[in-house]
């Protein structure tokens, strides 16, 4: 049987699934498709996620599975030993209502506009304001997690597919000086702690021993 391939963008959206792949110790290719360079738009990637977005995993019979979350759900269902998904419709609800929220909201609708400035508007002279927006949208938006995740130490209680979502979007705060709430910033370091999260990191090009600290 083939392996997996996870199409992925070191230190982007897909960091959060290739830790859930090394939560569960899954073996995969990585190949990585740099944006930048617009290799996402060629004809090769194109043929394989024609959205020109990544993550992309190409399971293990061939077929394609594009969008944050569903990758999340497939990979905790089809895992069911590693209890990465509730097995309550309650638990079940509250993780999918998280991980809509953190890729469809913060990420999407907050930090691509401080990301991808230009997909909001050809205007130059507004750069400035989107990317204010953007701002303003992530800060409501872990205000809202904050009071979620309370003094829980995951978002369903239990580490759950939901954690290593919200650990990206944690991670860009960190990297943009976007100060983390309480709750949140207890469960930056608490990802930052777990081993399968530092080999990601590692193997993306950080050093997670540099991270999750106070600005100076
Ligand atoms: N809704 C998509 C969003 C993925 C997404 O926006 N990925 C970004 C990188 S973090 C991307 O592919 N950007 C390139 C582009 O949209 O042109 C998902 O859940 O996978």
């Amino acid at each position: 049987m083939a392996a997996m391939k996870l199409y992925m963008t070191p230190g982007s959206c897909s960091t959060g699934i290739h830790i859930i792949l090394e939560e569960l110790e899954e073996a995969f290719e990585a190949y990585i498709v740099n944006l930048p360079a617009g290799d996402h738009f060629k004809p090769d990637y194109v043929a394989i996620n024609p959205k020109s977005t990544i993550p992309t995993l190409v399971r293990n019979d061939g077929t394609a599975l594009t969008e944050v979350p569903a990758i999340a759900y497939w990979l905790a269902r089809t895992h069911p030993r590693a209890k990465l998904w509730p097995d309550d419709a309650e638990g079940e609800s509250r993780v999918m209502e998280a991980m809509a929220y953190i890729v469809g909201t913060i990420h999407g609708q907050g930090f691509a506009r401080i990301f991808a400035t230009n997909t909001f508007t050809r205007n130059t002279a507004d750069h400035d304001a989107v990317r204010e927006l953007g701002r303003d949208i992530v800060v409501k938006g872990f205000a809202i997690l904050n009071e979620t995740l309370g003094p829980k130490p995951y978002l369903a209680g239990n580490f759950s597919v939901a954690d290593p979502i919200l650990f990206y979007v944690e991670f860009w705060a960190d990297k943009t000086g976007i100060p983390l709430p309480d709750n949140l910033a207890a469960h930056y370091r608490r990802m930052l702690a777990r081993l399968p999260v530092q080999r990601v990191l590692r193997e993306e090009g950080y050093n997670p021993a540099a991270l999750g600290k106070p600005s100076p």
